[in-house]
């Protein structure tokens, strides 16, 4: 395949046109399907012109499958029907969650086999269960012709326009050209890609657009997408694809087990996905389950189970089907991430800096494997974007350990007694729920905030909290339960009363012993000796985070310098703008501020002055991006972040073309396998502290 390819080869205009498309189709498969582009997409898009321009004045060398015919066809009054070839068939879902689920469905292929329990294990594949929406697409001599919705599986609806917006599926496919080919998959929209969308319809939304809305979940706005009548509003809707099976097929020999054919998909350039598995009986079955449920989170998609096929073709078709469902495959589906039920109440909650967060009191709901009976409304624009009111029936999403949100409201179910759009300068009469200070919102800010600071206990314990964390002054044993017990006493006023409070005081508090009194008087005098980044971060001035916390140590050296610090200077601090730098400057003219900071020295709280060390300090990782995965023999992660940082480096969540090194520990996930696919070099903990001793280190006293 020539990859750069240069006009020059080509002898006649329709050998230029076949060679520019081949190469289109050969990076777009790159792009779009494998996700490593190995040309700039400058580059892409100058070959895509050269190729609109020949056919421009060639018009006769314009085809279905040219890569400049993405994006053509005109606005629908409706889509027509399609009669599929041959049905769509429907899966089986197994809903008891647990292991049991894929016990039984092996028990099931056995005895419908006839096998005797001293018969071998079931070969299996077994797959994830995308969450978006069947489709049939038709490729006759490797075209694509036709791409339809599943409908009630005997017919669908002809969605050919809004399929070939999708750049990841091929209009050709790659060194097949059978007379008909139909493949069946599921479209669906990645979460990042939803996110971005429903950025996007918030801000036409905001900007008066009247028929945009935003969408529930990544499945709804796919829906919407592929139904969508108009083609170029389709392809603003950024969809994807996995190829699962086949339709109709003429003049192909099709391989013999699914996990084959599958590969054999792949290699013609369709979508794939990776996460797929040839297993052996129930054990390999519930072994996928869990693995994969435990990967859910982490997947840029959104499933809501996995899938088992028996993994040999003439064993399927000896199984045959049952009221259009195959006896071969089944569905095992993971407890829902969403749920609806009914929003009994708004709570206004007060966080640490101020913000005030309406809170939905909920029927209680089991959802993503825990019952369910607060969500967050995030703000007061997002609840009024959402419409929720009290009354609602609302959906609730609970993925991993993140917590719980509404996502929106059944507008169907909208009982007549609904309450009203939540106001919530009204509601709460423009006073803090807490300590009755006015609330405030600043011009173009989204959230209201109490002016209590401080003064105002619910900002007080979430201060306290932050300050004793594992990342900032590292108070182990202080926690919610105790810092609302010496909060509410009276004990605990300022962060400094912290280091006032003597064993005694602690040991004779409800439910505090006397070693779990001494273990606290320890850590609270251990967190004394720190380090000056540390320090900053603790205080939790707004926008300041650990990161930034870190810059300003090493830039200014002494706290007594930043406290005094003019807006130019603090602007010249590495990721510090206008908003950081003023809002550290407020931090430091209130005089109450000041003072904390002089009453934590004279309790004692310490770090060492990093001046002149910072920038004679070897940073042998200095500019390097680093990921790390899976858990090192030795290092904590946050150790291991804290010696890439000291020696210059970056961690990142992510591994891209950017990353310099992957550290990977033991049960690493796909972020290795990104790394192995990305061709990033792949280190063990050894391997990281090699690199941090590549020129000799000495401490950071900046850190
Ligand atoms: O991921 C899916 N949603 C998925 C759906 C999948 N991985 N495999 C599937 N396999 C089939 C058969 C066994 C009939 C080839 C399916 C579906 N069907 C399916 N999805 C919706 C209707 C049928």
């Amino acid at each position: 395949m020539d990859l750069f390819h240069s006009p020059s080869d080509a002898s006649s205009p329709a050998a230029l046109a076949a060679s520019l498309r081949a190469s289109l189709q050969h990076h777009a498969h790159l792009y779009y399907v494998l996700d490593a582009p190995s040309i700039p997409d400058a580059e892409y898009d100058r070959l895509f012109r050269e190729l609109q321009a020949l056919e421009e004045t060639h018009p006769e060398l314009r085809t279905a499958d040219s890569p400049t015919q993405r994006v053509i066809g005109q606005v629908l009054d409706g889509f027509a029907a399609v009669r599929h070839a041959v049905p769509m068939l429907s899966i089986r879902t197994e809903t008891d969650t647990t292991a049991g689920g894929a016990e039984a469905f092996d028990a099931r292929v056995r005895r419908e086999l006839a096998l005797a329990e001293t018969d071998p294990a079931m070969d299996y594949a077994a797959e994830l269960k995308f969450d978006g929406l069947a489709i049939n697409l038709r490729y006759e001599c490797g075209v694509l012709v036709q791409a339809a919705t599943r409908g009630d599986g005997e017919s669908g609806e002809d969605v050919t326009q809004n399929i070939r917006t999708i750049g990841q599926i091929p209009l050709r496919l790659m060194g097949c050209e059978v007379p008909v080919l139909e493949v069946r998959g599921e479209v669906y929209m990645r979460r990042d890609d939803f996110e971005a969308l429903n950025e996007r319809q918030r801000g036409l939304i905001a900007a008066g657009a009247k028929n945009e809305k935003t969408f529930v979940n990544p499945r709804n706005a796919a829906a919407g997408a592929v139904r969508q009548l108009d083609p170029a509003i389709a392809a603003k809707r950024p969809l994807s694809f996995f190829a699962y099976g086949l339709g109709e097929v003429q003049g192909w020999a099709v391989p013999p087990t699914h996990a084959a054919l599958l590969d054999a998909l792949a290699a013609m350039g369709l979508p794939v996905c990776a996460d797929r598995t040839v297993t052996q009986g129930a054990a390999g079955l519930v072994a996928f389950h869990r693995s994969m449920g435990e990967k859910r989170d982490m997947l840029p998609f959104d499933i809501d189970g996995v899938v088992y096929k028996v993994n040999d073709r003439m064993l399927q078709e000896k199984l045959g089907f049952v009221s259009r469902e195959p006896r071969w495959a089944v569905a095992h589906k993971y407890p829902a991430q969403e749920q609806m039920t009914r929003l009994l109440d708004i709570d206004i909650q007060v966080g640490r800096t101020g913000k005030l967060t309406p809170v939905a009191k909920l029927e209680p709901v089991f959802v993503g494997g825990t019952t369910v009976s607060n969500a967050t409304l995030h703000n007061e624009g997002e609840a009024q974007r959402k419409d929720v009111r009290v009354g609602d029936t609302v959906i609730v999403r609970r993925a991993g350990d993140v917590i719980p949100e509404v996502v929106g409201v059944v507008l169907e179910r909208r009982p007549a007694d609904v309450g009203e759009p939540l106001d919530l300068y009204k509601r709460l009469g423009g006073h803090c729920p807490v300590c009755a200070s006015p609330i405030e919102r600043e011009e173009g800010e989204a959230d209201w905030r109490c002016s209590g600071g401080l003064y105002c206990p619910a900002q007080r314990k979430q201060a306290l909290l932050h300050f004793a964390s594992r990342r900032m002054m590292d108070i182990e044993g202080l926690g919610d339960k105790l810092v609302d017990q010496l909060v509410d006493a009276g004990i605990l006023r300022t962060l400094p009363d912290l280091y006032t409070l003597g064993f005694a005081k602690l040991a004779a508090l409800d439910r505090m012993g006397e070693k779990s009194a001494q273990n606290l008087v320890d850590a609270i005098a251990k967190s004394k000796s720190t380090t000056l980044g540390r320090f900053l971060f603790s205080l939790g001035i707004r926008h300041v985070g650990e990161s930034t916390a870190k810059d300003l140590a090493k830039h200014f050296g002494n706290i007594d310098r930043l406290m005094d610090a003019r807006l130019e200077e603090l602007l010249e601090v590495n990721d510090v703008g206008p908003v950081v730098a003023q809002s550290i400057r407020h931090f430091f003219d209130q005089p109450h501020h000041r003072e904390i900071v002089e009453q934590l020295r004279a309790a004692g709280v310490r770090w060492p002055d990093a001046q002149g060390t910072a920038n004679d300090a070897p940073r042998p990782l200095l500019g390097k991006v680093l990921v790390l995965t899976g858990t090192l023999p030795t290092l904590g992660r946050d150790e291991a972040k804290d010696l890439i940082e000291a020696a210059g480096g970056k961690v990142s969540g992510s591994v891209s073309k950017k990353t310099n090194y992957v550290i990977a520990g033991e049960e690493a996930g796909s972020k290795l396998d990104k790394a192995r696919e990305l061709g990033v070099p792949v280190l063990d903990e050894a391997g990281l502290r090699n690199l941090l001793a590549s020129e000799e280190s000495t401490p950071n006293a900046g850190d």
